[in-house]
């Protein structure tokens, strides 16, 4: 290789050598192949040598090049790598760690939500309840026949439905718009007696600041020998006066009509419109919707209605929630604003304890 094609090899190798980050990297790369590069430069000068020099000083500058361009791009990679592994160690986190709710902001707090969750399974848990699952996406058969809301039914329009386009048996898919499905997948997939709650995600096209497309729902179902409306009563106003804290909530039932139950009862609580506090000022506030299973519901879900009985129950977890703590607006909830978390969100150390009330 001939003199100055050797000098620029070592002068280049040294600069990448010294090049300790990707700036410095950028301005040698740069300042050999740019456009005013000095091997650039030789190659613009190619033109300028002997014609019978010029067939081995172009190979030896191709090779130059060749050589050059790996030697580079190797020190990026190089740097890249050191620079990850510098995050890497900057960054690191300790995934193991607790949540630390007792520094500034509560980071790790648990979502008002969830925590209704939490209170729902300890109370209805200690009375005996267990927790049900199932799918969002259910056939309208579950989500409405077999809880007796035919085809035409204004039940149907009233819980402005999400439909799924068609599969292949021609019928539409729907977003659950209420729990209720998941009661009849338990009574069809396992004998009585039966004592579930069942809480989860559900859906309806409508859109305020007490409607959410998307809210949860909790509902429960006893399936029991001669369960009458006795032990629907005890059981709500025994689970609402435990999870508003206050021992004597006064309580209402008042007559009303769901398909699925008969008779149908809407359960108020007392307060006082004024002043939104619970429990006192002679105003009444509905809370929940509950019945004796409709004898129709219980044979479509396979079981006989002349030797087992029942009571349902059902309620919005983000009403519950807003009327316990006093929240006024229900879109906050899903917004994830950390001003609004650290505010409403529980120390996720303290979960509900029923000794001391949840
Ligand atoms: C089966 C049998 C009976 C569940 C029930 C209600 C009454 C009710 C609403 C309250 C407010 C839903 O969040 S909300 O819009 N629910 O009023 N739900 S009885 O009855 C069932 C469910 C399943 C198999």
């Amino acid at each position: 290789m001939s003199e100055d094609l050797a000098a620029l090899a070592a002068a280049t190798e040294a600069a990448l050598a010294a090049a300790d980050d990707l700036r410095a990297w950028d301005a040698v790369r740069v300042g050999v192949l740019g456009r005013n590069g000095s091997l650039t430069a030789l190659l613009k000068g190619l033109g300028q040598v002997p014609a019978d020099q010029r067939k081995d000083r172009g190979a030896a500058l191709n090779r130059l090049k060749t050589s050059l361009e790996a030697a580079i791009e190797g020190r990026r990679v190089a740097l890249d790598g050191a620079a990850l592994d510098a995050r890497l160690l900057a960054e690191k986190l300790d995934v193991s760690l607790p949540p630390r709710p007792g520094l500034p902001g509560g980071e790790g707090g648990i979502h008002p939500i969830s925590r209704t969750l939490e209170e729902l399974t300890a109370l209805f848990g200690a009375m005996g309840f267990a927790v049900a699952e199932g799918p969002d996406i259910e056939s309208d058969w579950l989500n409405f026949s077999a809880l007796n809301i035919p085809e035409h039914h204004p039940a149907r329009q009233d819980h402005d439905t999400f439909y799924l386009p068609a599969g292949a048996d021609g019928r539409r898919p729907v977003l659950r718009t209420h729990t209720s499905p998941v009661q009849a997948r338990t009574m069809l997939g396992q004998a009585p007696p039966i004592r579930v709650i069942v809480p989860g995600r559900t859906y309806r096209a409508d859109h305020d600041a007490t409607h959410s497309p998307m809210f949860h729902q909790v509902e429960g179902l006893v399936i029991d020998r001669g369960i009458h409306l006795g032990h629907l009563k005890g059981c709500l106003v025994d689970f609402l006066r435990a999870f508003f804290g206050i021992a004597d909530l006064p309580v209402r039932f008042r007559a009303s009509y769901f398909p699925f139950t008969e008779p149908s009862m809407e359960v108020d609580i007392g307060w006082s419109r004024k002043t939104g506090e619970l429990g006192k000022g002679g105003d009444w506030l509905e809370i929940l919707g509950s019945g004796m299973v409709h004898p129709r519901v219980l044979a479509n879900c396979g079981i006989d209605p002349r030797e087992w009985q029942g009571f349902a129950f059902g309620m919005g977890i983000e009403r519950i929630t807003m009327l316990k703590h006093g929240m006024p607006d229900l879109r906050p909830f899903y917004d994830s604003d950390i001003r609004w978390l650290r505010h409403w969100a529980t120390n996720p150390l303290a979960p509900p304890s029923l000794a001391e009330g949840v």
